[in-house]
């Protein structure tokens, strides 16, 4: 295996299988992935993660000059690390507790044998004196096994969800392990400057080593200190990649296409999320069916179309939650539809990119309701892809965008009042006034893109590795 100065470790590989293809593999979607690719390939990059598979033993095999590192897990760990640990436990508790998160011993014993291995092969395909970025809340314990296993690396992690309040943090019962676990790292990342807070706070009430602005004092075992950055890095999206798929002309048919198919009604409401409890949508189609009911808003004139795809369908809160949110679209619409008219349009699909930037373009309201969210970068792509300065976005404060989308309509999704106040006033919300908004969001999302955003992180990194060598 040919060692990489810079490693990605991540649940999972940038590659989806695909039998029809001559490698068997194509690139999965997505923002992490575009950003990463050019910096990976030119410092000779790995990218260690789970091939998405159950069971899959696969060879490390380089795929478009990136090497890929598989991590194998059986039926087992996908239950108990994956589905368990990551997404029954740390997620809800992590989005303050939407839903209950549940404890179990077997769960967190598998989230650190499965972690030690990512670790394991973290550790064997680095360079000496490499650079590791981990990615996200499943693998919270790999900085610290890192830097046991190669005191040589210079560690960075970014995490892609909330942090939570330490009232909440302070439930779960492996905590100190979980914050050792990521003071591993040289530097830490997370969305939002409230994030970073969170962590710092909870390493003070928890470990009680010294925090000052982003800067965080770790006792070594030799007996010094080690000094560890944790502050906020927003994710973003390839805006130009947005941009660029709004100007094909097939694009833009397609979105005419899909405005004649719903009836050409005046104003289309849209909806587009991971079908999750984080992302709101149960509260959306309250507020958007009390509209219909009061009668500000009519079936002949406006549709909302949620696009809800398919997202941890083994997982229990998921299940149930589908079964809430189909009721609801299905009385809804029982009420409200004519023959030619639909009040929700809803899809429990996935659906390719080109499609979704047509949808993008096709709406004029952006309903993102989100009542806990990371970052959101559904808010960027629908800004980046509104090349006429038209259409309004609709952004709850819960979601990581709205520290830099302050010229959204920015609402409480608890309030429902406030959210029906919010959608009317996007409706009715004269061209000019959404230019403006729409041009300031537009603005941030280009100036600052994903390749910003890897960029920042990677400096803050060599920054850490060439104060500690200056001290070595
Ligand atoms: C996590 C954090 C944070 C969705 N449906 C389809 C589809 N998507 C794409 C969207 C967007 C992505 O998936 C979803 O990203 P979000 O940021 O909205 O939400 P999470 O999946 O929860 O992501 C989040 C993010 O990590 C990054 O750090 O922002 O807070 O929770 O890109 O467009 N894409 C396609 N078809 C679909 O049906 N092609």
């Amino acid at each position: 295996m040919t060692k990489a100065d810079l490693v990605v470790v991540a649940n999972r590989l940038p590659v989806d299988r695909d039998d029809d293809s001559e490698s068997g593999w194509r690139h999965s979607p997505g923002g992490l992935v575009a950003a990463l690719e050019p910096v990976m390939r030119k410092a000779d990059g790995a990218w260690v993660g789970w091939p998405g598979k159950p069971d899959l033993e696969l060879d490390p095999f380089e795929f478009d000059g990136v090497q890929l590192v598989p991590v194998a897990l059986t039926a087992e760990d996908v239950e108990l690390y994956y589905e368990g640990f990551s997404n029954d436990t740390i997620w809800p508790l992590y989005h303050d507790v939407i839903a209950a998160p549940r404890f179990r011993r077997a769960w967190w014993d598998a989230y650190v044998a499965v972690n030690r291995r990512f670790a394991d092969a973290a550790a064997e395909v680095a360079a000496d004196g490499a650079t590791v970025w981990v990615q996200d809340y499943q693998l919270q314990l790999v900085p610290r096994m890192l830097r046991e296993a190669r005191p040589d690396l210079t560690i960075g992690y970014f995490h892609h969800i909330p942090f939570p309040a330490h009232s909440l943090f302070a439930q779960l019962p492996w905590r100190r392990q979980v914050l050792e676990g990521l003071l591993g790292a040289d530097v830490i990342g997370f969305q939002r400057v409230a994030d970073a807070g969170e962590f710092a706070r909870a390493v003070r009430r928890q470990l009680h080593y010294e925090t000052r602005a982003s800067g965080i004092r770790v006792p070594t075992p030799t007996g010094g200190t080690r000094r560890v950055l944790a502050k906020a890095f927003p994710i973003s999206i390839d805006a130009d990649a947005y941009i660029q798929l709004a100007q094909r002309e097939d694009i833009r048919a397609r979105a005419a296409e899909i405005r004649e198919s719903l009836g050409n009604p005046r104003k289309i409401l849209l909806g587009v999320d991971r079908l999750d409890y984080t992302k709101g949508i149960q509260h959306r189609l309250k507020a958007f069916g009390e509209l219909l009911e009061d009668g500000r808003l009519a079936v002949e004139d406006v549709t909302l179309v949620q696009v809800a795809s398919p997202s941890r369908e083994r997982v229990d809160a998921y299940v149930q939650l589908r079964d809430e949110i189909e009721l609801m679209v299905g009385r809804v619409n029982g009420d409200f539809d004519t023959m030619d008219h639909t009040a929700i349009r809803y899809l429990h699909q996935a659906y390719p990119r080109e499609e979704m930037v047509a949808l993008y373009l096709a709406a004029d309201v952006m309903l993102v309701t989100a009542l806990r969210d990371g970052m959101n970068l559904v808010a960027k792509e629908y800004v980046a892809s509104r090349l006429d300065n038209r259409g309004v976005l609709v952004l709850s404060e819960f979601a990581g965008a709205a520290d830099e989308l302050g010229s959204a309509l920015l609402i409480n999704p608890h309030d429902i009042g406030g959210v029906k106040d919010a959608i009317m006033r996007a409706v009715e919300m004269p061209v000019g006034e959404q230019a403006r908004r729409m041009r300031a969001l537009r603005r941030r999302v280009r100036e600052h893109d994903v390749e910003d955003w890897s960029r920042d992180f990677l400096d803050a990194l060599g920054q850490m590795r060439a104060q500690r060598e200056d001290i070595a």
